[in-house]
This record gives C-alpha cells, structure tokens and sequence, in this order.
C-alpha cells in the first residue's frame, strides 16, 4: 500500500515538473517574441531618424542621477532644437521642468497600464509621431528610473548613455553588468560631491571596464560645470550615427 502511494507522488511529481518545464519554455519563447518585434521597430525608428539627420540618445540611469537636469543643462547649452521623450511611472513633472525651458517635451507614463520599469520601441514610435519632427535635429529620451529594465529594451537610439552618480557606489557596473554592456558612453554624474564621498572614480572606472571595455567614460558635475563641454561636443560629433 504504501509503494503504492509513494508511486502516485512520484507519478504526480514528474507530471508537475513535465508541465513546469513546458511552461518555462513557452515563457522564454514569448519574451524572445517580444524582445524580437521590439527590435524591428527600434530599428526602422534608428534608421527613420538617421535619414532625417536626427540624432537620438537613450539616457538610462538609476533613479535620481540626474537625467532631467543633463538634459536642461544640454538646453541651455545647446539651444531649442532639441526633443524629448520623458520616461516615469508616475507624474509629468520632468517633463513640466523641460517645458519651462521651453523645449516640447513628451511625457509617457506606465503607472495606469501596470507599471512598467522600462519604455518600449512602440511606445517610442508612437511619442515621435505626436512629437513630430519638423524643428529637431537632438532627439532624448530619458527613460524609467532603474538600472535593470530599460537595458533590456532597444528603443532605437543612436548613443546609449549611462548615468551614474558618485553617490551610487562604485560597485554598480559589477551589480548591473547588462545596463554598462548596452551602453556606448557612461556619465559620472555629480562629480562635485566628490569632496565630500568616499568614492574612487579608479575603481568605477576597472569596474566599467570589466564589464564593458569598449565603454568610454566622462566625468561631469551639472552644478560646476565640470565636464559638460565634453558632453556637448559628444552631441556635437554624433558617434555611431
Ligand atoms: N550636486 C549635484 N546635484 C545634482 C547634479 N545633477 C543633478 N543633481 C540633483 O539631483 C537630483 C535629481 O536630479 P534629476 O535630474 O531630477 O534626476 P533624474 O535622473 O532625472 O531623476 P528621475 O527622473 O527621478 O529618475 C536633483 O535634486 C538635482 O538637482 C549634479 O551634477 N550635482
Ligand atoms: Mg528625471
């Protein structure tokens, strides 16, 4: 009797397992869909902006580096030819901020449809077609505040671009490899707090370089100025366009 019982918890189990498997399999192959039609369309947007001589930046950061104000500091520097896609799970109050500078801005909130961390290519199409692009030759977006998702999802830019601030740690390249791997520039942002932290740029810097050598890395304060002629000149030489 008891063989018996132990043979149908083996019976059940294996079953279990067998039903486990083919929904894992059917998980990833789904997410390989996704991840494939996203791919598509992040590619005819690289290529429809690039005929129009637009250049478009991804800016993905970790919340609070200090996207927003890369960008109005690139405003102010650069002048009103330029857009931006805001990226929040909630609020349109970056966006508000790009506004007051006046820059048209447009603000895409994941929040009502289920709160997701990344933007994806379509949405992306969809906010250029509002945006249009008449009277633009800088195209950003800054996407959601995280340093997991946003890596994961090509949204058909020309440069990548990682912030991270001195106050993040420097073990952050080690802990988050794929958003460094993904990215064409890392911005140290904040360098001006340096003084004041016990961080070691040598150290972020061999921790980047571990995970992605090609990386290039510049170092800049929006509050000093400290770097922001080079980001400037970056914009300016459009790399990988
Ligand atoms: N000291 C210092 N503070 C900065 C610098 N850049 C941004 N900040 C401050 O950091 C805070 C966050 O900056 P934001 O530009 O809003 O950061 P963000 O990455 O856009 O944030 P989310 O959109 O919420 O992910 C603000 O209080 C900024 O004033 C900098 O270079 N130095
Ligand atoms: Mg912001």
């Amino acid at each position: 009797m008891l063989e018996m019982r132990l043979l149908c918890l083996l019976i059940a189990f294996s079953a279990a397992m067998r039903y486990k498997k083919a929904m894992e399999s059917k998980k990833i192959t789904v997410m390989h869909k996704l991840l494939k039609a996203n791919d598509a369309i992040a590619g005819e947007i690289r290529k429809k902006l690039k005929d129009k001589n637009i250049f478009f930046v991804n800016l993905m950061s970790s919340p609070g580096s200090g996207k927003t104000t890369l960008i109005e500091e690139t405003v102010r520097k650069l002048g009103k030819k330029i857009k931006v896609i805001e990226g929040d799970i909630q609020t349109t109050l970056d966006a508000e901020r790009l506004q007051k500078l006046g820059v048209q801005a447009y603000q895409i909130n994941t929040g009502p449809f289920g709160g997701d961390c990344h933007l994806e290519a379509a949405w992306i199409q969809t906010a250029i077609d509002e945006l249009g692009l008449d009277g633009m030759d800088l195209l950003f977006v800054e996407n959601i505040g995280n340093l997991v998702c946003p890596a994961e999802f090509d949204v058909g830019a020309h440069l990548n671009v990682l912030l991270i601030s001195v106050t993040e740690g420097e073990d952050k390249p080690l802990k988050y490899p794929l958003a460094f791997q993904v990215s064409q520039l890392c911005l140290v942002t904040k360098t001006d707090f340096l003084p004041l932290k016990n961080f070691s740029l040598k150290k972020l810097r061999e921790n980047i370089k571990k995970v992605n050598p090609a990386c290039a890395v510049v170092e800049v304060s929006a509050h000093d100025g400290t770097g922001l002629e080079s980001w400037i000149e970056i914009l300016r030489n459009k790399p990988k366009f």
